[in-house]
């Protein structure tokens, strides 16, 4: 199936603070993927990146904006960028960051891996993935929380923590009620409802080089939130594992049991 026939291409864009990252990333993502539209969605951005989205949108009309009030993370403005291209009927949802560690000219490599799945991973952390300029220790942080899910949870993805991904808009309708993270932790959430609901995730080779302008929003808070719900919805399926494995070993017995008295 050939993208075309998915849909239209709908990019979000989550910013806060990306004031001379905005323009640069948009004009790269409709040169890399002209067909699309984009979606900026601004938290009242205090550097007036709102006001520079308004104008790259009165100037294409590939290109909208959402404000919202206040800043409310990650997660919640993807979750409202979302709803608002459903609503619109886009075939293909995907996310991007603003601050140029995403390169739009590998978002075509990310489409066509979706003819064959309901979600498409950007993955650093696959033959042919790489990161660019990113400390050592911001670099262990992001494997080692890809290694504790897939070691808790059992997920088979590489990279849990990328935020370069790409949807149909029908897996998307389908895990969206289930979706609580309001922070970075999303990005964990996404994949693993889409995981539990048997849709196909696909991890593709990306680049990702460390923002060179702008301020990091990653926090403590941030780290802690994915680590601790990571972990119960490990526990949570862990446990669920040794009770599928215990009725298997011992419920059947009884049941015979039951029978033959
Ligand atoms: N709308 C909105 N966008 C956000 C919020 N937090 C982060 N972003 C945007 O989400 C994208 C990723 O945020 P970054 O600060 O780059 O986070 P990161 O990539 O994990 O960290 P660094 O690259 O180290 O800065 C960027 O485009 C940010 O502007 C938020 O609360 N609201
Ligand atoms: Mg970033």
């Amino acid at each position: 199936m050939a993208i075309a026939d998915l849909g239209k291409v709908l990019v979000c864009i989550p910013t806060y603070n990306e004031i001379d990252n905005i323009a640069p990333i948009t004009e790269r993502i409709l040169a890399a993927v002209p067909a699309a539209d984009i979606l900026i969605i601004d938290d009242n951005s205090p550097d007036g990146t709102g006001e520079a989205a308004d104008r790259l949108a009165d100037s294409d009309p590939r290109v909208h904006v959402m404000h919202r009030t206040t800043k409310n993370g990650l997660g919640a403005a993807y979750l409202a960028g979302f709803r608002w291209g459903l609503e619109r009927d886009y075939g293909v949802l995907v996310e991007h960051d603003a601050d140029g560690s995403h390169q739009p000219e590998q978002l075509p490599s990310l489409l066509e891996a979706l003819e064959d799945a309901d979600m498409v991973k950007g993955s650093r952390y696959v033959p042919g993935g790489s990161v660019v300029n990113w400390p050592k220790s911001r670099e262990l942080l992001s494997r080692g929380g890809s290694l504790w899910t897939r070691f808790v949870v059992g997920i088979p993805v590489h990279d849990i923590t990328g935020g370069f991904n790409a949807f149909r808009a029908d897996a998307l309708r389908l895990i969206l009620d289930d979706i609580t993270s309001v922070g970075y932790n999303i990005q964990v959430d996404l994949t693993w409802h889409a995981l539990q609901r048997g849709l196909r995730v696909v991890e593709v080779p990306i680049e990702f080089i460390q923002r060179e302008r702008g301020e990091s929003k990653m926090s403590g808070a941030i780290v802690a939130e994915g680590f601790v719900r990571t972990t119960a919805w490990g526990l949570k399926h862990r446990v669920g594992q040794v009770v599928d494995w215990a009725r298997g070993r011992f419920g059947g017995e009884r049941g015979d049991e039951a029978q033959a008295s």
